[in-house]
């Protein structure tokens, strides 16, 4: 065979070999040391758990009126490794020791090998945070990171940081952030001019934005929407309604994690997004969940 066809033939086998991956948004409130020191947390967050299930059956002859059957168990994992890639906003952890903490009990529970990649540690006073990824380095490559540069007028309290992945032959730039709560209408209407400029100095046409952004309830409502180019702008389509609530506390009714994407290639390639009510899910106590963060996952597949 002519080496040209070779070439034709392996790129359309590249082109139809397409790849459903799971991903997640997550602010995991305060993730740090504190929290995988609960042994409650990181069983709801990662590790596998069996339960027992006691159950009866009834026999003939009363001395074998009932056999107790304790051994009959089932086994589930948890909420991150039920995803390919995490994207966690809100690692608070000074010195960064418990990323290989959790790593190291995501694997371990998993089976997977998961890696990780964190953002620089971004505020203006010493309470800083950091955007946390984890993922399969099998899946995904991190080609570039790009945080955004506001230190001309300072508009982010935690800038937007950027991750070009490449999964196979697909390579597309993820874009979070975790608005500040009482900023949240300067930081929003800035977002669209920040991924302007990324793709002014990088070239990334397409985004895929996800994180905390605080967008509903007290923060942003009414006539704030026409101001914020990420929302007014056709070139963006938000994949999280107004009306979800992502917050588990029963007493709020916000939709503050989102997930929005820029341009056509990448919208078509999003699908099944749903805010992950892990509590009624496992069906844990309102505080039990709340321990966990007081935010819902939102998660999504990705065709890479
Ligand atoms: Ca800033
Ligand atoms: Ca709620």
């Amino acid at each position: 065979m002519e080496p040209f066809r070779v070439i034709l033939l392996a790129l359309a086998a590249a082109a139809v070999c397409s790849l459903d991956v799971r991903v997640a948004t997550f602010n995991i409130e305060r993730l740090g040391d504190g929290k995988l020191e609960k042994p409650e947390v990181v069983e709801i967050l990662l590790q596998r758990y069996i339960n027992f299930l006691n159950f009866s059956i009834p026999l003939g002859t009363p001395s074998l009126r009932m056999i107790q059957v304790s051994s009959y168990f089932f086994t589930r994992w948890q909420i991150l490794d039920d995803y390919d890639l995490v994207c966690i906003q809100e690692l608070t952890d000074e010195d960064g020791s418990s990323v290989p903490v959790l790593l190291g009990l995501l694997n371990e529970a998993s089976g997977k090998e998961y890696t990780n990649h964190t953002s620089p540690r971004l505020g203006r006073t010493t309470y800083k945070e950091q955007y946390l990824f984890l993922y399969e380095p099998s899946l995904f490559q991190v080609v570039e990171t790009i945080l955004y540069d506001d230190t001309a007028d300072d508009i982010f309290e935690r800038e937007p940081y950027y991750v070009t992945f490449r999964s196979g032959n697909y390579m597309f730039t993820m874009g979070t952030i975790h608005v500040k709560p009482d900023d949240a209408l300067a930081e929003l209407i800035q977002f669209a001019p920040a991924n302007d400029w990324v793709t002014e100095n990088y070239g990334m046409q397409e985004f895929l934005l996800l994180g905390d952004f605080n967008a509903d309830c007290d923060y942003v409502s009414g006539s704030d929407w026409d101001e914020i180019g990420l929302w007014t702008q056709p070139g963006y389509r938000w994949f999280v309604d107004n009306d979800a609530d992502t917050t588990v506390n029963s007493n709020t009714d916000c939709a503050y994690s989102r997930v929005v994407a820029k341009g056509p290639d990448l919208q078509a390639r999003i699908s099944d997004v749903r805010v992950r009510r892990f509590d009624e899910e496992f069906g844990l106590e309102q505080a039990e969940a709340l321990d966990v963060s007081d935010h819902y996952p939102v998660e999504f597949t990705l065709t890479v």
